[in-house]
Parts: C-alpha cells; sequence; structure tokens
C-alpha cells in the first residue's frame, strides 16, 4: 500500500488533514495534550510508541530541570518526545498534529523516505499550520539509531525532538543483553530568538571563557597580543554555553540524578544520540572501555575506545559490559568544557557516581585557522595539540611555502627566525579583493583571509572573514581537546563499515564547497552565500551519479554537515570499508571528503546541524532528479 511510487502520487492536500477530523475517528479517551489542552508542566524523559500508526502532538508547557525552567515546546507531553521505535520492512505512518499557535513540522533524521514526507518547511513541503495535522506513510528500509525534531524555526532548541530506533528485519549483528538510549539536548531558560540576538550583536556573547588580561592561562603577552590583533579567541569553542544552558541526558539536568540501571555481566548497549542545539560532547564511562558498533544508524566494525566526540545530530552506539556491581558515571562533557550532562549507570538503585571534574578548556591552535599544512618546526605531531601553546610554539624555519599558495615567491632571503607573529593581523577590508602584494615584509602572506585561494564559486563578501590557507583533512582528528588525552580516543579513520561493499563506484565527477563565515558579525554560509540567496538555485545532481563532494572549513569552527535523505561514505581511507554517515563533522580550518551515489530523488536539506548556523544560512538544498523511468 505504501510502495514508493504511490506515496509520490499523494497530493500534499490529502496528507493534511484536520484535527477535528482525527477526533472523530478516534475512539479511546484522549490525554489534555492531545486535545490541545497542555498549558501545564512537561514531564522530563520520554515514553514509547509503535506500530503501524505513530501519532505526535505538538504542544507547549513549563518545563523545569534543576534550578532552571521555562517555556517549551513538548511533544505529547514530554521533552523529550517519545521513543518512536519500527522494525525494518514494516509499514508505518507517522502523524503530526500541530497544536502550537506557529508552524510546525517533523524531520526524521537519517531515514530514507520519500522527499516529501521529510518534512522541512519551504524545501520539502510546506510546512504544518497550527491545528493541522501531517502524515508520513512510507516503508521502512533500515534499522539502527536515528531521531526526530523540529525543522520550523528554533523549536528544535526548545524541545521538539526525540529518538528513533529501528530493529533489524534479521538478526541484529550487535549482541546485547540490555539497552538505554542516551539522548543528549540542553535546555535554556532563554527564547531561543533571545539567543539568536545575542549572537548577532556580539559573536562571544556566552563565551565566559574569554582570554583577557587577568585569567589563568598559560599565555605570554606576545600570544595575547597576537590573538588581541587577530581579533580572535582561542578558547572561543561554542557558541553558547553552561551560563545559558543546562546539558541533559533524555530531558533529565545533572541535579536530577537520572540512573541507568545494569546487571553486572550484561553487554548494555548505549543508544548515544546528541540532539542538542549548538553542542558537542565528549562522552566518558571512567573505568569502563566502549565498544563502538554503530555510527549514525549504520553497523561498523567493534572499536574500543575510552572516549569518543560527538557532534550534534550525530549518532552512536557503544556497547560496555561493567563485570561488577557498582555505579559508573556516564559523563558527556560540552566540547568546551563549561558543563556536562550527567547519568549514573548502576547495579543498585539509588547508588550514584562520582563524575569527574570538567577538564581545562581547550584551545584553538594555529591548524584551526586554516594552517594545517605548515611544518612549524614539530613535524611528529604538528600543531594538532591543541593543549598546547597555540603561537609561541610557531617556529617558521621548516615552513613550506610552496604549501601556501606562495609558489612564485622567492623565500630564499627571507629570515624567517624574525618573522614576528605578533604582526600577524586580518585583513579587515572585508568587501575588497586583499591580495595586493606578497611584501612578506609587513606580513602579507600571513593574512587571515586570501580570498585569490578560493575557487571562483565563492561569493566573496563581508560575509567571509578567514579563508583557510592549507586545509588539510583532519578526518583523523579526534576533536577539539581530545588529541592529547591519556586514553584511547575515536577518529573517523577508526570507523569502518561492517559489510564489505564491493560495488562502490569511483566518482563521475567532484566537487568543492566552502563552509564560510564571519564570525564577528555572526553570518554562516556555504560558499559564501546564504540560504536565503540560494533557495532557488539548489546543488544539481542527476539521477544516480556517483559525486565526490569536499567540504572546506575557512571558518575556526567545527561544523556538523547534514545531509538529508541519503547516507554519503566519508572517504577516510577505509577502501571498500568507507562508513556511512547522514552527518560529519568538518574540523576548523580544515576538509573533510565523502562519496554520495544521488539516487534518492527529490528536493533535500544539505546543512550545518548547529541550530543557530543554520538559522543564519548555512544551508542549501540538494536537487536529485527523478529517473526517466519513474
Ligand atoms: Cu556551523
Amino acid at each position: 500500500m505504501y510502495m514508493i511510487k504511490s506515496n509520490l502520487a499523494i497530493s500534499r492536500r490529502n496528507m493534511i488533514g484536520s484535527l477535528a477530523a482525527l477526533a472523530g475517528t478516534t475512539a479511546l479517551p484522549m490525554p489534555a495534550w492531545a486535545m490541545g489542552k497542555m498549558g501545564g508542566r512537561v514531564r522530563n524523559g520520554m515514553d514509547q510508541l509503535s506500530g503501524p500508526d505513530v501519532d505526535l502532538h505538538v504542544g507547549s508547557g513549563l518545563f523545569r530541570t534543576g534550578s532552571r525552567s521555562g517555556h517549551a515546546i513538548a511533544v505529547n507531553g514530554t521533552v523529550p518526545g517519545p521513543l518512536i521505535r519500527l522494525r525494518e520492512g514494516q509499514d508505518v505512518r507517522l502523524n503530526v498534529h500541530n497544536m502550537l499557535d506557529e508552524d510546525s513540522s517533523v524531520h526524521w533524521h537519517g531515514l530514507l523516505l520519500p522527499f516529501q514526507f521529510d518534512g522541512v518547511p519551504g524545501i520539502s513541503f510546506p510546512g504544518i499550520k497550527p491545528g493541522e495535522r501531517f502524515t508520513a506513510p512510507f516503508k521502512v528500509r533500515q534499522h539502527g539509531t536515528y531521531w526526530w525534531h523540529s525543522h520550523s524555526g528554533l523549536q528544535e532548541q526548545m524541545g521538539h525532538y526525540g529518538p528513533l530506533i529501528i530493529d533489524p528485519a534479521g538478526p541484529d549483528p550487535v549482541q546485547y543483553d540490555r539497552e538505554h538510549v542516551i539522548l543528549l539536548s540542553e535546555f535554556a531558560a532563554m527564547h531561543p530568538h533571545e539567543i539568536m540576538k545575542k549572537l548577532k550583536v556580539s559573536e562571544g556573547y556566552f563565551s565566559r571563557q574569554k582570554a583577557s588580561a587577568t585569567d589563568d592561562y598559560d599565555f605570554s603577552g606576545a600570544e595575547r597580543r597576537m590573538w588581541g590583533r587577530m581579533r580572535m579567541m582561542p578558547t572561543d569553542i561554542a557558541d553558547v554555553s553552561a551560563p545559558t544552558y543546562t546539558y541533559m541526558i533524555n530531558g533529565h539536568g545533572p541535579d536530577d540524578g537520572l540512573e541507568l540501571p545494569f546487571s553486572p555481566g550484561e553487554r548494555v548497549r548505549l543508544r548515544i544520540i546528541n540532539g542538542s542545539a549548538m553542542t558537542f560532547f565528549n562522552i566518558r564511562l571512567p573505568g569502563l572501555p566502549m565498544t563502538v558498533v554503530q555510527a549514525d544508524g549504520q553497523d561498523v566494525q567493534p572499536v574500543e575506545v575510552d572516549e569518543l566526540q560527538i557532534g550534534v545530530a550525530e549518532t552512536y552506539d557503544v556497547i560496555v559490559q561493567p563485570t561488577k556491581e557498582g555505579a559508573f558515571a556516564l559523563a558527556a562533557e560540552s566540547m568546551d568544557r563549561s558543563g556536562m550532562a550527567q547519568a549514573t549507570l548502576t547495579s543498585q538503585p539509588g547508588r550514584q557516581a562520582e563524575f569527574p571534574a570538567l577538564r581545562d578548556p581547550p584551545l584553538l591552535s594555529m591548524t584551526d585557522m586554516g594552517h594545517g599544512g605548515m611544518d612549524h618546526g614539530n613535524g611528529a605531531h604538528g600543531h594538532e595539540g591543541h593543549g598546547a601553546k597555540p603561537a609561541a610554539a610557531m617556529d617558521h624555519s621548516q615552513m613550506d611555502h610552496g604549501k601556501m599558495g606562495h609558489g612564485k615567491m622567492d623565500h630564499s632571503q627571507m629570515d624567517h627566525s624574525k618573522m614576528s607573529h605578533g604582526a600577524m593581523k586580518p585583513d579587515t577590508n572585508l568587501g575588497a579583493a586583499p591580495m595586493d602584494n606578497h611584501d612578506m615584509a609587513n606580513m602579507g602572506g600571513m593574512k587571515m583571509r586570501d580570498t585569490s585561494l578560493l575557487p571562483d564559486s565563492v561569493k566573496v563578501g563581508p560575509g567571509i572573514d578567514m579563508v583557510a590557507m592549507n586545509p588539510m583533512d583532519r578526518t583523523g582528528f579526534p576533536g577539539l581537546g581530545l588529541d592529547n588525552v591519556p586514553h584511547r580516543v575515536l577518529n573517523y579513520r577508526m570507523l569502518k563499515s561492517l559489510k564489505m561493499d564491493h560495488h562502490k563506484r569511483s566518482p563521475d565527477r567532484e566537487m568543492q564547497l566552502h563552509l564560510t563565515g564571519n564570525m564577528e558579525r555572526y553570518m554562516w554560509s556555504f560558499d559564501g552565500k546564504k540560504m536565503s540567496a540560494v533557495g532557488d538555485d539548489p546543488i544539481r545532481f542527476r539521477y544516480d551519479e556517483r559525486v565526490r563532494v569536499k567540504l572546506v572549513n575557512d571558518t575556526m569552527m567545527a561544523h556538523p554537515i547534514h545531509l538529508h535523505g541519503m547516507f554519503f561514505e566519508v572517504v577516510n581511507g577505509q577502501g571498500h570499508h568507507q562508513p556511512k554517515k547522514h552527518t560529519v563533522i568538518v574540523q576548523p580550518g580544515s576538509s573533510a571528503t565523502f562519496d554520495v551515489t544521488t539516487d534518492e530523488p527529490g528536493d533535500w536539506a544539505f546543512h550545518c546541524h548547529l541550530l543557530y548556523h543554520m538559522h543564519a544560512g548555512m544551508m542549501q538544498a540538494v536537487s536529485i532528479e527523478f529517473p526517466k523511468d519513474a
């Protein structure tokens, strides 16, 4: 009944019904939230829904965790909304009822389905008006750990998200005795529009970890002056952090003392979902190694680590096996280390774990500014060391200028040992092409913004305040601050798909996309063009092309880039075992490359999953043509 072709024939009008009509077909008494009367308290945590018909009622209410409370959007009365549990091969009808007084939507993150059910207003459907219902009927074609969330405005920040798990049709390749869903998110008492406004006023508004004359960071005066002249902060890791956010697991802040039971000897599967708006988390359970078995819902060859960093919108399934009675801390530290989401994995109810203290905030390095290819005299680990001093450690005596795009220059006469990095300065004349001279005497070559390095596809304007001079592939990088911890940490190059794919084609063509921004003005874009400017001009693919996409990050922030509707394979050196993902972190000042087979026709969203970056314009539409015989 829900064949793909017949789905495509369903008009939008048919999918949107009224709530009155729905109420008439329902024999069961409806809870208050299902009748739009939810004005009261939102419950922390979530229920579970299964079966051929799943109903989500989007409402609002007052949410509280710890000492923070405020307005939230709840689905079926809870934050997060219900866990939707499906089985591979089943037919399902996902019904979304909008009880808000504004438009809403649900995007099924990571799900393969016809594009018109993908739930992105303005790209794949018009959005759900207040009082209306939207139905997505489709056949479930996959298994794994996923999630769902609003794609309307900033609703996701307010609680409009929940987990989605699909059990395999056959035997699960992962053996486990018990599972827990770990849905990470943040709660802010401040309204997200207020947060957005403040970010626009000053990008560093929420950063309480700025380097200042009186802080405790181990910077020399020269280093401080360098960062000051560049008008950049080495501690500028997260746009919004703990002073504004309470980090949560399954809707519970640290004060709630969330407990997850286990019995000694059990293999416990943790389905970790980063459903936050803006926060990368470092996940560890001190004393318990984690075996990663799934990434973004796709089975991978088991790999044992002690810590992993999860970007916004990514998922990881891990197995832990505590052998004795006890309590283990599940510590989800925000990447900037301003706060932590917490739960205790415990064999005895009421027994809480000791949580590790927050570690020192990581520092950005020259590599994060896109100077990755420059050998700074310490070739062994370059500048991947974020705990290291960012500037004083620079020794340009070994610099390879051939890699810096200054190939024709004669550096033989230059005395690099005299180069003062205090003289580095960004090009502040943002409107003009700044490649005026190569006078190394005044350090023209060390510009932060050499737009001559950009391809013609990038629109040069005030939306770009930095160009990565030599963006390296950093898929082997474990994440900011985790490159020098004394234990095993996951990185993308360790991910290998469980099954070998012999049918992988080599790319028919390659394209490059630049992740661009102006930190100070909080402008974010792809190729220097905001979504509003490119909405009518999507990235076009023919049906079933094989495309290699190189993402170049011309900013100092890590961006989790998400493609709707299909999986891509991260080009990570694993050949026929390249991992499939729906979201890839592109590290600051570096690149990441994926291959994609464009076999899901329709219009899809492609965007940074940092909510305020997407909202500011770091988004594109991808249009895949329909096959001729459809
Ligand atoms: Cu971003």
